[in-house]
């Protein structure tokens, strides 16, 4: 029997917003775009979901269902790195873990020793330490697979974790709305609804032969969910092979000059983005992308280990001489590879 975590920061942006800024705390905040620019909601706090704002959402609606809502714009450099930071955290426990967004991971803790390998400790243990690190909270599901751990992730939360253990899933199951399921949107929802069915318990009365003549290769996979069993691996995160920035500029710059006055920014930029990939893999080759005015682009690259500022602006020059005209776009990038260092579970994997 393995034992799958499923770990969800709750209300992630708005939880790194209020840790920033404590005036923003204990009433309802959304972050976002603005509604005069026609900005959407990406999430909001627990405050502001009581008055039925939710993820992607029109601002305008939001504001209009809340006129005293608190709206701020993403800060994304600082969600990808807490986000760098919480999988650190996984990391001490496990090196199973499936990223699934910025916010939310499976993690196989069925042979992990921390907590006396137990899956409820450790559950617990991340999300205090998260608390107390990282100053945002996380909910967990803990579960014998990552279907029934997705969903125990949402039943206390936030900040909160909820545990199916293996005696347990089949009560857990029968209650469940088809809904629930994994693959289950509202096409086969509604098409199960038209059959009489609307929970795992219904599903149930279905035969395997019966799901696949309605549902075809989805059926047995129906068959087998509505009984709690999903036998999906928890799949590490795959290799990248680039890690990149680019800035189309408000107006073309017009002379090399130009271009290269702009390198400090985009190196800048491109480090926060490097960084918390930076334990996991090593620079292997820098680039640099222009796009012209003519719509021409082109890539100039060079192997190095190393990267400074200073290895970009000759690769920059070299692009540009290749038209000689107006940029519309840079772009920087590091080429990567899997970061050599002993017990580095990326590194064992073929390049
Ligand atoms: N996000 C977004 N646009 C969406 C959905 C999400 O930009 N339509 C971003 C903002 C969220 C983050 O992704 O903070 C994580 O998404 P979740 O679905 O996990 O939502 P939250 O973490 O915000 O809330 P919850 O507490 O429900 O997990
Ligand atoms: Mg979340």
């Amino acid at each position: 029997m393995r034992k799958i975590i499923h770990c969800d920061c709750d209300c992630f942006y708005a939880a790194i917003e209020m840790r920033d800024n404590p005036q923003l705390r204990g009433k309802p905040l959304a972050v976002g775009g603005p509604a005069e620019r026609r900005g959407v909601v990406a999430t909001c706090n627990y405050e502001a979901r009581k008055f039925g704002i939710h993820s992607a959402m029109a601002m305008a609606t939001a504001q209009r269902r809340c006129p005293q809502l608190q709206i701020v714009s993403p800060r994304m450099e600082v969600y990808r790195q807490v986000s760098a930071q919480v999988q650190s955290i996984f990391r001490d426990y496990t090196d199973l873990i499936e990223p699934l967004s910025l916010d939310e991971a499976y993690l196989d803790v069925t042979q992990a020793t921390a907590c006396q390998g137990s899956a409820t400790l450790i559950a617990r243990e991340i999300r205090d330490r998260v608390r107390s690190e990282l100053g945002i909270t996380l909910s967990a599901g803990i579960a014998p697979n990552k279907f029934l751990a997705k969903i125990a992730s949402d039943w206390n939360k936030p900040d909160g974790q909820y545990v199916i253990r293996p005696e347990q899933i089949d009560d857990f199951v029968r209650q469940l709305p088809v809904r629930k399921l994994f693959g289950v949107g509202q096409v086969t929802a509604a098409r199960l609804a038209t059959l009489g069915i609307t929970t795992c318990d219904e599903l149930r009365t279905l035969s395997e032969q019966v799901l696949v003549s309605q549902f075809g290769s989805f059926g047995p996979r129906l068959y087998q969910l509505a009984r709690g069993i999903d036998e999906r691996e928890v799949k590490v995160e795959r290799q990248r092979k680039s890690v990149s920035v680019e800035t189309t500029y408000a107006t073309d710059l017009a002379t090399l000059q130009d271009c290269m006055q702009q390198l400090d920014a985009l190196y800048e930029q491109m480090l926060r983005r490097w960084q918390p990939l930076a334990g996991r893999y090593q620079v292997a080759g820098c680039l640099v992308k222009v796009k012209f005015n003519n719509f021409v682009s082109t890539t100039v690259e060079l192997a190095a280990r190393e990267h400074s500022p200073s290895i970009f602006g000759p690769l920059l020059q070299q692009a540009w001489q290749r038209q000689r005209r107006p940029v519309r776009l840079i772009g920087l990038g590091f080429r990567l590879q899997p970061a050599r260092t002993a017990g580095d579970q990326l590194s064992l994997l073929p390049d």
